[in-house]
């Protein structure tokens, strides 16, 4: 039974911040809200399968991937959006209007496609005056909101605004995001979050630092960033893609996956770190850059650091 007394999205956002950036956030939600609608009726349609393109980081396109990417810029060209970054365009698309940078991951964890939990990730910039490059870079600490969305059941919304993360879910009855968890905490440790298989690719400084953060606590990887991390922030635990041999700068990207979550992560008094420091401290040199990533609870993601950094 819909619970609709619940404060909903648009009316918490109302007042919380500027106008520019609620009216964002809420067609994020909005248009969320129809690719979870998509994604659930994905295998009727004829919405699964590859498009037999790769996207600017050499991945296959998934359809969705596509349909994803679409359905976000239709909804975020807004007044108040000057720029558009999305992890499927080679090249950030320029809108002129201002003051605020979207950057989104329009379908965290492709390879689930179809079989398992999905999101959606937007980090809100402000003080871009040009797409991030070496004589410009960004911080993720000019972010002004981050969300991501898990599609699965129930879908959820975390949302980080004005210093607190904030969690939603949809309800279908009557397409309204509720507030269901307010003033979210991360939670002291339980599970670690990584995929073991990569094991042989790290560095001794990773596998000693893994090691160290995981003591003791139980693990739980599906694949999807974004699930991992909801699961990380509300039970507790750390999640964790360190570099590796494979990928020696980190696979996830920085401005559209690591950012948003190392706000959502601080702001709910949890920690991200790329090893030594914040995520949200690390200059951001062009709009694919990638990175590490280990974020949860502050104890585990301090015993990652110190064994990290300390030497060989
Ligand atoms: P994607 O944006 O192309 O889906 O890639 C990011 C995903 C994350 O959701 C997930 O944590 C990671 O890639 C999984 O990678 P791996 O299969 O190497 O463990
Ligand atoms: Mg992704």
């Amino acid at each position: 039974m819909s619970q609709s007394s619940l404060p909903e999205l648009r009316a918490f956002l109302s007042g919380r911040v500027p106008d520019g950036l609620a009216a964002i956030l809420g067609a994020f939600a909005e248009a969320s809200a129809g690719l979870r609608d998509a994604l659930a009726t994905a295998p009727l349609s004829d919405l699964l399968g590859a498009t037999g393109d790769t996207n600017v980081q050499d991945e296959p396109t998934a359809k969705l991937d596509a349909y994803a990417n679409e359905t976000f810029h239709r909804a975020l060209r807004l007044p108040g959006v000057t720029r558009l970054i999305s992890e499927e365009d080679e090249a950030p698309v320029e809108l002129g209007g201002g003051p605020y940078t979207c950057c989104f991951d329009p379908l965290d964890g492709s390879s689930n496609i179809g079989v398992a939990a999905v999101g959606s990730v937007i980090g809100v910039y402000t003080g871009m005056a040009a797409a991030p490059s070496a004589a410009a870079p960004t911080l993720g600490r000019q972010m002004e909101a981050a969300a991501f969305v898990v599609y699965g059941l129930p879908t959820m919304m975390v949302l980080a605004t004005g210093g607190q993360v904030d969690a939603f879910t949809f309800d279908p009855t009557d397409r309204t995001w509720r507030l269901t968890s307010p003033a979210v905490r991360a939670q002291p440790a339980k599970y670690a979050s990584i995929n073991w298989m990569y094991r042989d690719r790290w560095s001794p400084a990773v596998a000693r630092a893994v090691d160290n953060a995981s003591d003791g606590l139980r693990g739980r990887y599906s694949g999807s960033m974004v699930e991992d991390v909801l699961r990380v922030l509300l039970s507790g635990g750390v999640f964790l893609y360190p570099e590796d041999s494979a990928s020696p700068a980190g696979k996830l990207r920085m401005l559209y996956e690591i950012c948003p979550i190392g706000l959502i992560m601080e702001w709910a008094g949890g920690a991200a770190i790329d090893g030594a420091r914040s995520v949200l401290d690390v200059p951001v040199t062009a709009p694919h850059q990638r990175g590490p990533l280990v974020a949860g609870a502050a104890e585990a993601v301090e015993r990652y650091r110190v064994a990290y950094t300390a030497p060989d």
